[in-house]
């Protein structure tokens, strides 16, 4: 693959700062390198800088001003990249999909594939900004870019991704709001009581077979509070109960296998809470595994 890396210093999406050390955490911990090992090209943009807007500030809303200009600068560097190559993400926290994923899905319109989008995280993201009680926009981007209202300050969706294209693997904290939308839609969920009781596969395999079926571009989004914080502990949202490192693993492997992956997100990295590196090269792991990698390989052997 043709791989341009993005370096996305997001850090306006939350309260806790640090992720805006998150893009040269994923270098130091040689992503680029290892990406080049496995065979493929690598581009390195280096960092993005967000664009300057007029919007005021909102007494709710954390930094409204600079995550609505994230969300141009990546809209449109993510749909320049995705006609380019495989772009991959280097955030940055959650809010850098708003833009992300709106400019990949610009892409996929333009060629006429439909855009499917796989949401690794604790959390679903489906705030609005009059329905976030944090007023943390990390909380946000999938409401954003599936199409629902309220984001009156935000450049208008041009093309919102069904929510019947999207799949949210390893959910454990949903707010009462997200859950009350969520209900109304037709988002397909593997929270971890359905890991739990029947695997990560699954879930994974079938959305995968849909995406193919469908011959679609497949956009990634990976929070590092997917995750266990046992193994993944520089996030500013922990929640327990996370995916374990195999299963993870299990998900990348899978994700190169189907060969449908376009585009990927690696969000809320705070190398601020890092131990010596252990998140930011666990993430470079996850990344290596989707693109080739075999970290848990074994001989081909037969069954029969
Ligand atoms: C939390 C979002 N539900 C909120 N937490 C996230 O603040 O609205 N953490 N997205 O990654
Ligand atoms: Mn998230
Ligand atoms: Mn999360
Ligand atoms: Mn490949």
């Amino acid at each position: 693959h043709d791989i341009i890396l993005i370096g996305a210093p997001v850090d306006s999406g939350k309260d806790r700062k640090g992720c805006i050390m998150g893009p040269d955490a994923y270098r130091t911990a040689g992503l680029g390198d290892t990406l080049n090992d496995l065979g493929h090209r690598v581009t390195d943009l280096g960092n993005l800088v967000a664009e300057d807007t007029d919007i005021q500030d909102h007494d709710h809303l954390i930094a409204l001003p600079q995550t609505v200009g994230w969300t141009q600068t990546l809209n449109a560097a993510a749909k320049d990249a995705a006609a380019q190559g495989l772009p991959i993400f280097l955030g940055g926290d959650h809010s850098l999909a708003l833009g992300t994923v709106t400019g990949i899905a610009d892409h996929a319109a333009s060629i006429n594939k439909p855009l499917f989008v796989l949401w690794l995280d604790a959390h679903s993201d489906f705030h609005t900004p009059l329905t976030t009680d944090s007023g943390n926009l990390h909380g946000t981007p999938v409401a954003y870019f599936t199409g629902h209202d309220g984001f009156d300050a935000f450049p208008p969706v041009q093309n919102p991704v069904p929510t019947d294209q999207m799949c949210m693997i390893g959910l454990r904290s949903v707010d009462p709001a997200e859950h009350a939308a969520l209900a109304n839609t037709d988002m397909h969920i593997a929270d971890m009581r359905a890991i739990d009781e029947g695997g990560i596969r699954a879930p994974l395999a079938e959305f995968l077979d849909r995406v193919s079926a469908a011959d679609g571009l497949l956009h990634v989004s990976l929070d590092v509070d997917f995750l266990d914080p046992d193994i993944a502990p520089a996030v500013g949202t922990t929640v327990p109960g996370g995916a374990t490192l195999r299963e993870a693993h299990l998900v990348m492997e899978m994700l190169h296998d189907s060969g449908r992956v376009t585009s990927l997100d690696l969000v809320e990295l705070n190398p601020f809470m890092d131990e010596r590196g252990k998140t930011a090269s666990l993430m470079v792991d996850l990344t290596a595994s989707l693109m080739g990698r075999r970290v848990f390989d074994r001989p081909t052997r037969s069954f029969a």
